[in-house]
């Protein structure tokens, strides 16, 4: 294996120009506490659905995205409501953080409920894919959410559709895909952004640089430094975040995303962060022998949960006693427990999961329903 460094997640070189003021200057307070609560969320569905399959309750494979949280609450906190999203395998969580800073039970939020979400991963009669694919497969013309596929870079282009139709209907709707790094070396990755480019469609293509592409490290996929030089082949701006620090994907995103809005086209905002544990729940052991230990640890030694305590620590958002109530952070599934996080999460979820093992397996007879249009849909 050639010599390399190990993983960079921290203090990411910025390529954005510095904007004053800082978009995260509009927060509040109280957007803080959630974005902490939003973080808590996104780590207790990965560490409880982890437990679960330990349990033997649940099957099919796992997608982490522990440690990966802050690049997916930070920028679905810079949309609108009616803006476009387009997840990927590790952004489970998305389906149900999407619009949820209108109310984690509202009804009209247009994100999916913690219950879908849940039958869903249970592959129920209640899911929307209704036991099709018990991962990511899923989306929601109505709630705005571009159904998530396979194929790696493959939205990028449904993505930039979606918008084109958005303009030509006078909307100024924008839409963030989500992909990993792996997936820029894709052909459809160039396709897409680079008709996005050509049309100054407002398409945001967040990439999260978890230094791996299942066995395939970030310089074997990527030959620049950042995955946002990418950019400059299609003449748009390319941002680096610091994906471990959800205010500063806020920050780049909010821009990225202003800028789309405005007419002016997209951007690659590129999100450094880390994969903490295998691709895929099935390989957790291998990942310990083509992964240095030592460039794990560096990986997962920036905890998202724990950089947003400190600045709210540091701005006097927080107290210390507050901060330690809930130590989920640097934990993983085997040693987390319900007391570190905080109730209105753990209760949110397991509404979401005892919902989901109260639903119904969907009727064999149905297995062949939806492959061509029917009359119901
Ligand atoms: C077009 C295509 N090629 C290969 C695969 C198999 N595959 C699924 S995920 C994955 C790795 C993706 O790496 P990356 O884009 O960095 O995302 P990550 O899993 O690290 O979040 C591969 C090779 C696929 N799904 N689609
Ligand atoms: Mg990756």
């Amino acid at each position: 294996m050639p010599e390399r460094e190990l993983a960079r997640t921290a203090e990411p070189r910025k390529v954005s120009k510095a904007t004053e003021p800082l978009p995260r200057d509009i927060l509040t307070p109280d957007d803080y506490r959630e974005l902490l609560d939003q973080l808590y969320l996104a780590r207790y569905f990965d560490v409880r659905l982890t437990k679960e399959k330990k349990r033997g309750r649940l099957r099919g494979t796992l997608y982490s995205s522990h440690n990966q949280e802050a690049i997916l609450v930070g920028s679905l906190y810079a949309l609108r409501s009616t803006d476009w999203i387009s997840p990927i395998h590790r952004d489970m969580p998305a389906f149900f953080l999407k619009d949820i800073k209108n109310g984690w039970d509202s009804k009209d939020r247009l994100g999916m409920s913690i219950e879908e979400v849940c039958s869903q991963v249970w592959g129920r009669v209640d899911s929307p894919g209704r036991a099709r694919d018990n991962w990511s497969h899923i989306g929601s013309k109505k709630k705005r959410i571009i159904h998530s596929t396979s194929m790696l870079a493959g939205t990028i282009p449904v993505a930039a559709g979606v918008v084109y139709a958005d303009r030509l209907d006078g909307g100024d709707n924008v839409v963030v895909t989500y992909n990993g790094e792996g997936s820029t070396a894709q052909g459809a990755f160039h396709e897409g952004v680079n008709f996005a480019a050509v049309h100054k469609l407002p398409v945001v293509t967040v990439i999260e640089n978890n230094q791996w592409a299942f066995g395939t490290p970030a310089h074997l996929g990527c030959p620049t430094e950042d995955v946002a030089d990418r950019a400059k082949g299609y003449g748009i701006p390319g941002l680096v975040a610091d994906g471990q620090d959800v205010l500063d994907v806020f920050d780049k995103v909010s821009e990225a995303v202003e800028y789309a809005r405005s007419g002016k086209g997209p951007s690659i905002v590129e999100c450094k962060t880390f994969r903490s544990y295998g691709h895929g729940d099935h390989d957790d052991d291998r990942a310990v022998k083509y992964r240095p230990q030592d460039e794990v640890e560096v990986g997962r030694s920036r905890d998202p949960i724990a950089e947003m305590k400190k600045v709210m620590i540091a701005e006097g958002l927080l107290t210390q006693k507050e901060a330690d109530k809930h130590p989920a952070e640097y934990k993983g599934a085997g040693e987390v427990t319900d007391h570190d996080f905080p109730e209105r999460v753990v209760e949110f979820l397991s509404r979401g999961v005892d919902f989901a093992l109260k639903s119904p397996l969907p009727d064999a007879s149905e297995a062949r329903r939806w492959v061509f249009k029917e009359e119901d849909q």
